[in-house]
């Protein structure tokens, strides 16, 4: 830990600005990546993660379904997207409105509250497609969470809807359908340096505050994501944090609705256009999830998205920031940290065993962070049952 001639960069005025409750600065947030010991960081994250969750570190029965990876849009970050020919591409999909509605039953049967379903632009689905998605998964699963469509999608629906829709009408449409909250994707990193250099024809940052400002307005709530360890640097991270903030502070005090979490996503390089980037390190990921919650001091919950994470990461960050995990996924198609194929799952036991060896007390909760209390646990698959192949044979 070094001490610093200026009084803003000074670790040890910072640590206890923190334990006063007090909010950080750029300044502060930056010296919190450049010079502040790693075991520092984590037991000043962790006195703000118990001053807000205690011990309690949270977890939901969900299931991720992406529905198609056709994308208009060519991010150099992204290797989940196939462009869109005539013929198809080789391994480009598009799920039909039934099979996200039986993925969405077969997930509630097996005890999920929530589905997380986003997909890639798609050129030729048209908005009803959409619409009838949730209106199809409320009918097939009607208890179930439908967490759905990053800011990037709404803006996409609002362009191919004729006469073209609104942003709060979207979102209304897509509501009344049965849409229950956004997740948080897409906002990558607010900065149009990197935005124009790594995905430059994704709506930036205004658009994607619109979208969230918009439905934080309807009363729906959101999450927002920060993808980090690729092309920007740690003041550009630091930016983006307080852009949230910002963003927070408004909606909490002019509207019904606003972010439950922060997830820090990890950039992974593998099969993108930025392949040559090594992605960042343990010790990166660790800070990255302990500064923002130090800088989100208006944010309930610091999510560490077990699958780009690493589960063994995400464990260690619950003393580090973090008090949730996401939950049991099963398949996820956009990135992988190992191996081949989408079934990426960790059971309920597993995720409540990390947990407890952390010294924190799992908490089921479902997409808006009610707790959930099972008197017995939700049935498990069969070996033969358990999973719908993820692409049309
Ligand atoms: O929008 C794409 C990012 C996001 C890569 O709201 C990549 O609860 C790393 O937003 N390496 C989708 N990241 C994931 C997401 C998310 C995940 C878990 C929970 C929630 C939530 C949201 O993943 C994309 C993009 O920002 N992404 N490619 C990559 N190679």
């Amino acid at each position: 830990m070094k001490a610093s001639a200026n009084p803003s960069t000074d670790i040890n005025r910072i640590a206890d600005r923190v334990r006063a409750g007090e909010r950080l600065s750029f300044d502060e947030g930056l010296a919190l990546y450049t010079d502040c010991d790693v075991h520092l960081l984590g037991e000043l994250a962790n006195h703000v993660r118990e001053q807000k969750n205690g011990r309690k570190a949270y977890y939901n029965i969900n299931r991720h379904i992406n529905y198609s990876n056709y994308c208009v849009l060519r991010c150099k970050f992204c290797s989940f997207y196939r462009p869109w020919t005539k013929d198809g591409a080789d391994d480009g999909y598009a799920l039909s409105v039934e099979e996200v509605a039986q993925r969405a039953k077969q997930a509630a049967d097996f005890g999920a509250t929530e589905v997380h379903i986003v997909g890639g632009l798609h050129p030729k689905l048209e908005f009803d497609y959409y619409l009838d998605m949730c209106r199809a998964i409320k009918s097939a699963a009607p208890d179930i969470h439908v967490k759905a469509f990053t800011a990037i999608e709404i803006i996409h629906f609002t362009r191919i809807t004729k006469p073209k829709l609104s942003i709060e009408e979207v979102l209304t449409q897509l509501r009344d359908a049965g849409l229950g909250s956004l997740p948080g994707g897409g906002a990558e990193i607010f900065d149009d340096r990197v935005h124009d250099e790594a995905y430059k024809n994704k709506v930036g940052e205004a658009g994607w505050f619109e979208v969230h400002r918009a439905a934080h307005s309807i009363g729906m709530y959101s999450n927002a994501t920060m993808l980090y360890g690729h092309i920007e640097t740690p003041a550009e991270r630091i930016k983006h944090l307080i852009k949230l903030r910002e963003h927070q502070d408004e909606s909490i005090a002019s509207r019904p609705a606003r972010f439950n979490a922060i997830i820090p996503l990890p950039f992974i390089p593998d099969n993108s256009e930025l392949a040559h980037l090594p992605g960042p390190s343990g010790l990166t990921n660790l800070r990255t999830l302990a500064i923002a919650r130090l800088m989100l001091d208006n944010f309930d919950h610091v999510k560490a998205f077990w699958i780009m994470q690493t589960p063994k990461l995400a464990q260690v960050s619950l003393n580090w920031g973090v008090d949730d995990l996401d939950g049991t996924v099963v398949y996820y198609d956009i990135t992988k940290r190992e191996g081949t194929g989408t079934h990426q799952e960790l059971t309920i036991d597993k995720i409540q065993r990390m947990i407890a060896e952390a010294n924190c007390i799992p908490v089921e909760r479902d997409t808006l962070y009610k707790e959930i209390h099972r008197d017995t646990p939700p049935p498990r698959p069969k070996q033969d049952d358990a999973l719908l192949p993820i692409l049309p044979a």
